[in-house]
């Protein structure tokens, strides 16, 4: 596995606000993490989070456009937070390399997991509408950043992802749900409209990187096969709750007020701690 971003990898990040980076998993790791994945999958059924949320299985409502229920539910098969349920996912995610190639890349003093998901597209899913990522979660930051490893090569054809550069730079936390509307994010931001949005495909066992600011959505899958990803979006040590549940187990929501720092490892371990350098 990869373990430190080039300067030029750096450079790229910091301008679009995405990396593809197409041998991410080095040779062996790729069949571990597939097994891995899939068997974390099994386990957990159809249960959407680790905890049995008061909305019970279906996704956040910030997340999904409101209503759109079945039409998210055939977006992408949806698990987060396989590692607080199996170990073996865990040992995957707290792997050092992955943590200090997201943390150089994002420039910052230290990364804490805010969760990963498992995303599925199945056979002729639905395309995932344009959208940014930290508007949904429980802090309000710049520099969160998501790493997507591809577990199936990612086509034009079954689901790549496509990124709009340097949308990340707007830094507004304006959104939409995922719904139907693939491009209602347009609407919000009319201004971006017309930047035309870059795919990318990835091979089997590369990943891409993102800013959580960085507009992004992917195809419909037009195969009969799956699309299997795993990610984990990051969220800068130091973060505070701005006051959204998103992923957090209902007693601990309870207990935090607008302001505190989210530096619970049981919730948000820390996978990253630079040396030197970065101020942010
Ligand atoms: O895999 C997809 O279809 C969407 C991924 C995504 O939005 C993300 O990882 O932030």
């Amino acid at each position: 596995m990869r373990d430190q971003p080039t300067a030029s990898e750096k450079e790229f990040y910091d301008e679009n606000g995405f990396l593809p980076v197409s041998e991410f998993l080095g040779k062996g790791d790729l069949e571990r993490w597939r097994e891995v994945v899939d068997a974390a999958l099994s386990a957990r059924g159809s249960q959407r989070f680790s905890f049995v949320s008061e909305e019970g299985t279906v996704a956040p409502a910030s997340r999904r456009a409101s209503g759109d229920q079945e039409y998210y539910d055939r977006v992408f098969t949806q698990r987060v937070n396989l590692w607080q349920t199996d170990a073996a996912v865990k040992s995957l995610l707290f792997e050092d390399a992955l943590g200090r190639f997201a943390g150089e890349l994002a420039g910052v003093k230290g990364l804490r997991i805010w969760h990963d998901q498992a995303l599925v597209k199945e056979p002729y899913a639905n395309p995932t509408a344009f959208h940014l990522d930290v508007p949904y979660w429980s802090f309000t930051s710049p520099d969160a950043i998501t790493i997507w490893v591809a577990l199936d090569d990612a086509t034009l054809e079954n689901g790549c992802l496509y990124y709009v550069p340097g949308s990340h730079k707007a830094r507004k936390f304006d959104n939409v749900g995922i719904g139907q509307h693939i491009g209602a994010l347009f609407d919000v931001y009319p201004e971006w409209r017309d930047v035309p949005a870059v795919p990318c495909p990835v091979p089997a066992g590369g990943a891409l990187f993102h800013n959580g600011l960085t507009f992004h959505g992917a195809g419909a899958n037009m195969t009969p096969g799956r699309r299997r990803a795993m990610t984990c979006a990051y969220m800068p040590d130091g973060a505070t709750f701005n006051g959204q549940q998103n992923v957090l187990p209902p007693e601990y929501f309870k207990s935090l007020k607008v302001g505190d720092v989210l530096d619970n490892d049981a919730q948000n371990p820390l996978v990253y701690r630079a040396t030197a350098g970065p101020d942010k």
